[in-house]
């Protein structure tokens, strides 16, 4: 798998674990483009890289689906079945940001849970696929009761004691409503080995976890997936939740991911020359299809604020991040604290003190993102 890793993403990745692989792309280049270049788009992998022949590839439809099914790519390509959507839309892992809070606040789980994301775990991409709500149509419609579809990865998810498939569901009315996606496409590509060639899940606005790579199978049932990663990952404990207690059921499985926004330049520990004005770029973004509807900047630590220049976003941005910039007036010659935060569509915004978001798994860490740099003025 490292000649996939070699050939398909950029030299200048950040590994954050080397197997399974999983990288980030360095902060500046992450807010160059609106989408991400598909060797810069961070990657996510609990297990190694399936090697699927698209030509004998086929997607199995069962559990309580009217008419059970396989489905050759070649069928779900042919838009005389199912029509071809395109749609802009980010997706973040969970534990992005996390090192921010392992560094101060420490969790649990072992590395390869814990993965210790700088800002770079989210990237935005251009799908092409079809809603999986036509499929499900196409196979008869779901049986009474039905109310989650199960989505099988090929990779083997190696965590576990008893080695298994990577397996995660998601509910049907989020599959109703056209935001789960099956996409063989990004940026006009086919989809990349490393992302999951020949076809995958995207489930918009919903934790990165939940778009199923190398997906094989769609089983429907009744309640969420008991696969273990479904079941025992993912999970948002509370405060109380530490080593010596950490029961599955005290902690609410995370779909939605929560209003973030991170600073990617200037980075933290920077020494800054300029005349009473420095540039901060970053990123914003929100799930459950909320968009940044404001994103503020501070130079002293979030005493003031001061509002990103740019376009009002409106719902048909819905699914994707915003890429900001500002030139921050800065008087001071000392340390300062810059700050971003972003307001979504909601007026969700984001925590100020660590301490308010930490949970044992260190999972949506979306606190007010805080860069302190040396200006010199
Ligand atoms: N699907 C499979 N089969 N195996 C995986 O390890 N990782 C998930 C998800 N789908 C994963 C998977 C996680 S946690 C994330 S954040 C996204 O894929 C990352 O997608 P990417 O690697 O294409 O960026
Ligand atoms: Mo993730």
């Amino acid at each position: 798998s490292w000649d996939v890793v070699n050939c398909e993403k950029a030299s200048d990745m950040r590994h954050v674990l080397e197997f399974p692989y999983n990288g980030e792309p360095p902060p500046e280049k992450l807010t160059d483009h609106h989408i991400t270049p598909n060797k810069y788009h961070f990657v996510r992998n609990h297990g190694g890289i399936p090697d699927i022949n698209p030509a004998t590839y086929s997607l199995q439809i069962d559990g309580l689906v009217n008419e059970p099914r396989h489905l050759t790519l070649q069928k779900l390509q042919d838009p005389g079945i199912f029509p071809q959507e395109t749609i802009v839309a980010t997706l973040q892992c969970s534990g992005n940001r996390r090192s921010e809070l392992s560094i101060r606040y420490p969790g649990g789980g072992d590395e390869l849970v814990n993965a210790p994301w700088n800002g770079g775990a989210i990237g935005t991409a251009r799908w092409a696929g079809v809603s999986l709500k036509r499929i499900i149509k196409y196979c008869g419609g779901l049986k009474t009761g039905a109310k989650h579809l199960e989505l099988y990865g090929a990779d083997t998810y190696i965590k576990n004691t008893a080695p298994g498939n990577y397996i995660v569901s998601v509910p049907w009315n989020k599959v109703k409503s056209h935001e789960v996606f099956l996409c063989w496409a990004m940026n006009g590509e086919p989809l990349p080995k490393i992302h999951s060639f020949p076809l995958r899940a995207v489930v918009f606005g919903y934790i990165g976890a939940r778009s199923c790579k190398w997906l094989y199978r769609i089983k429907a049932l009744e309640a969420p997936s008991k696969a273990p990663v479904q079941r025992e990952e993912y999970l948002f404990y509370n405060n109380q939740v530490g080593k010596h207690n950490g029961s599955f059921s005290y902690g609410l499985s995370i779909q939605e991911t929560p209003v973030s926004s991170a600073i990617m330049w200037p980075r933290d520990r920077d020494v800054i020359m300029h005349e009473g004005k420095i540039n901060v770029k970053g990123w914003a973004y929100s799930g459950g299809g909320r968009w940044p509807e404001r994103v503020e900047v501070s130079p002293d630590g979030g005493f003031s604020w001061y509002v990103v220049p740019g376009d009002r976003l409106s719902k048909k941005h819905r699914h994707a991040w915003r890429l900001w910039s500002i030139e921050l007036p800065l008087r001071a010659e000392a340390w300062v604290e810059l700050r971003c935060r972003c307001w979504d569509n909601a007026l969700n915004s984001q925590p100020a003190s660590y301490r308010d978001i930490w949970n044992w798994s260190l999972h949506v860490q979306n606190t007010q993102h805080r860069v302190i740099v040396y200006s010199v003025n």
